[in-house]
């Protein structure tokens, strides 16, 4: 089941991270995360071969830990790395180009509002990605805080297509993003930045 596979996801390029990206990962496996997204976007991220070359060391062991692995926004990089999913957002790549070009990858599609969830193309991708639902600075150009509530409605419109929380997360408000309804948590700065992230993916 997809939906059990997104509980702990974790989102991550090496611009979120102030120690090497592959430990980082190494330590969120072992603290049980379900499922990981390489976004390698914004201020200080990588880009041409380094990117591709980080992306594939963290595939690598995504798929030995047996840990999903979407790409975010990059069909390219997608098709480079074999990755098992793309996530993309409102402005990215069109969720139609990419279904019609491949008919069985695990597609994710990131909703802020009403009248994104109205647009979106429910038929042709496998889960949403809800939020912000808390503030958050990972994203510069991030959407206005919608709150637990928008992960409610969201869920409510939608089911049983899986829905996933996603901005300002960490393991003091999971559980709110959850009894709200979502399947799963998606989260960046809490589990890049902890101190101890093994720990801190337990307590998630
Ligand atoms: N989309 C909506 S909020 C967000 C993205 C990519 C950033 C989430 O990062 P954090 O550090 O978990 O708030
Ligand atoms: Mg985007």
């Amino acid at each position: 089941m997809l939906a059990s596979k997104l509980r702990k996801y974790f989102i991550m390029g090496s611009q979120n991270c102030e120690r090497d990206p592959l430990v980082i990962l190494e330590e969120a496996i072992h603290g049980g995360i379900t499922c990981f997204q390489y976004r390698e976007k914004g201020e200080g991220s990588l880009t041409g071969q380094a990117k591709y070359s980080l992306g594939h060391k963290l595939r690598k062991r995504c798929a030995e830990a047996g840990i999903l692995f979407i790409v975010n926004d990059d069909v390219e990089l997608f098709d480079a790395l074999d990755a098992d999913g793309l996530h993309v957002g409102q402005e990215d790549l069109s969720v139609e180009d990419v279904r019609l070009k491949y008919p069985d990858t695990i597609i994710g599609l990131s909703v802020s509002n009403e009248d994104e969830l109205n647009r979106s193309p429910l038929h042709l991708v496998d889960y949403l990605g809800a939020g912000p639902v808390y503030p958050t600075s990972s994203k510069k150009n991030a959407k206005p805080v919608v709150g637990t509530e928008w992960v409610k409605e969201v869920k409510r419109q939608v089911s049983p297509l899986p829905v996933v929380g996603i901005g300002g997360i960490h393991s003091g408000n999971a559980n709110e993003v959850l009894d709200a309804g979502a399947d799963g948590v998606a989260v960046i700065s809490a589990i890049a930045q902890a101190e101890d992230v093994k720990a801190t993916v337990q307590s998630i």
